[in-house]
């Protein structure tokens, strides 16, 4: 037994508090790359993270897929969901304390059952909040987010927000309000909006139109409530392209944020940029936080990683180094993110049914991010890579490239600017030259 539990139970006997033990270590369950107190780049690996566990992925996924019902057995189910929803929250604490992450996030529906009646789903999620606020405050965890499920149930088929009947879009703002209040009452630090089922599937019965003005609506009404009463954080919007519809109202980074602009969101909404939903998008992980970046709204990461050849969100735990390296580049030159972490939303496979599996997934994610960052810095300090892409645009540092920055030039005058250089000579973009850096850097010791 352990000390590493706050509830009645102990969930996963035999298994302490993940240490770290460096890169030669040979015992599978502590961390290689991952030491929360060191410092890299001016703060704490923790600090730089905020790492959370994702309630869904973490203590609901039973490994079932359209193929083949679940795998995966839970040890807290049990036949009263209340009591389950109890034994699930502590196994939550649990495993985050054992694995030293000091954040956590969930739906309103993975932490408490929905009632029988909106005055029920409310009741039993305030009963869970009541238990959540006891255990963060026996183990120090903190509510990085959490958000409203309104896309499991079948009144959701057609959106929440954007649904075609007004009653759906009131039952989707009930389930809003009362998430808002547990993250009031739990002192969460932001609050986020993933589109569920806002999208479509045929503009044969879709006006699209009026179904985006719908859910800028329901957003502003989402956020006034949070203000009145005293939410203080980030609203984060989570863009992903496809699944469940075809089309998701909020496609990519750049499709967030113009919407955002365009309906007077952005000085409270921010994104929470998830890897496996970039790439469903075509973009590369890194591309969507340099959008976000770039607008100043680099609010979250939903830190997973996709299938190379599947095309849908398969939400792996990250492992692939070059792309931490790239996504701790866009971080590291932001400044870090806007309030936000690294929110593991991940899941296991089907087949990985031993109950330390979760604990291995997120050693692996965390060392992997953690990897990114010490490198990443390496890369930044190294100058080499950050002196390339300066030199690049030094055109614009002086003379006429100077005067175009500065808006004083006229299509005329660069008319005039053309005629009077010549042709231009050719520059290479070095784009093998500054892969192979980043290998040296990485493995040159
Ligand atoms: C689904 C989303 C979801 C959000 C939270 O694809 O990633 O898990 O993060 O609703
Ligand atoms: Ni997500
Ligand atoms: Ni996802």
């Amino acid at each position: 037994m352990s000390n590493y539990y706050v509830g009645n139970k102990e969930f996963y006997p035999g298994i302490g508090k993940i240490p770290f033990e460096g890169p030669k270590s040979d015992n599978p369950l502590a961390f290689k790359f991952y030491d929360p107190e060191k410092v890299v780049a001016g703060k704490k690996m923790k600090d730089h993270f905020k790492f959370s566990l994702a309630y869904w992925h973490a203590f609901m996924g039973d490994g079932s897929d359209p193929f083949g019902s679940g795998t995966i057995a839970h040890p807290w189910d049990t036949k009263d969901p209340m009591e389950t929803a109890h034994n699930k929250a502590d196994a939550c604490f649990e495993v985050a304390t054992k694995l030293g992450m000091e954040y956590y996030c969930f739906h309103d529906r993975d932490a408490s059952p929905e009632g029988a009646s909106v005055g029920d789903s409310e009741k039993n999620l305030a009963k869970v909040v009541d238990l959540l606020k006891e255990r963060q405050k026996a183990t120090g965890i903190k509510l990085l987010w959490n958000t409203a499920n309104a896309f499991n149930h079948p009144r959701y088929s057609n959106g929440a927000s954007t649904n075609p009947d007004f009653d759906v879009l009131a039952h989707a703002a009930a389930q809003v309000k009362a998430a808002l209040d547990a993250n009031v009452a739990l002192g969460g630090q932001n609050y986020v909006f993933w589109g569920g089922r806002e999208g479509y599937m045929s503009l044969l019965n879709t006006d699209m139109k009026r179904e985006l003005s719908h859910m800028a609506q329901f957003l502003s009404l989402s956020r006034d409530y949070g203000r009145k009463i005293g939410f203080k954080g980030n609203f984060f919007i989570e863009p992903k392209p496809k699944e469940p519809t075809t089309h998701q109202y909020d496609y990519d980074a750049a499709t967030v944020v113009g919407f955002l602009k365009a309906n007077g969101l952005d000085k409270d909404f921010l994104l929470n940029i998830e890897a496996n939903h970039a790439t469903l998008a075509g973009h590369s992980f890194a591309h969507d936080l340099q959008v976000a970046a770039d607008n100043g709204m680099l609010g979250s990461i939903d830190a997973n990683r996709g299938d190379l050849f599947l095309g849908w969100d398969t939400d792996q735990f990250p492992t692939n180094v070059y792309d931490a390296i790239e996504a701790m580049l866009v971080v590291l030159r932001a400044g870090g993110l806007k309030g936000g972490g690294f929110n593991f939303d991940a899941k296991l496979r089907r087949n990985s049914t031993d109950a330390d599996d979760i604990f291995h997934a997120h050693i692996g994610g965390m060392d992997t991010f953690a990897l990114g960052l010490t490198l990443a810095d390496k890369i930044i300090t190294d100058g080499r890579l950050e002196k390339f892409r300066s030199d690049r645009y030094a055109s614009f540092d002086s003379g006429k490239g100077k005067d175009f920055e500065a808006g004083k030039l006229s299509l005329v005058d660069l008319r005039d600017h053309a005629a009077s250089v010549g042709e231009t000579k050719l520059t290479s973009g070095k784009q093998e030259y500054l892969e192979n850096l980043i290998n040296q850097v990485m493995f040159g010791c």
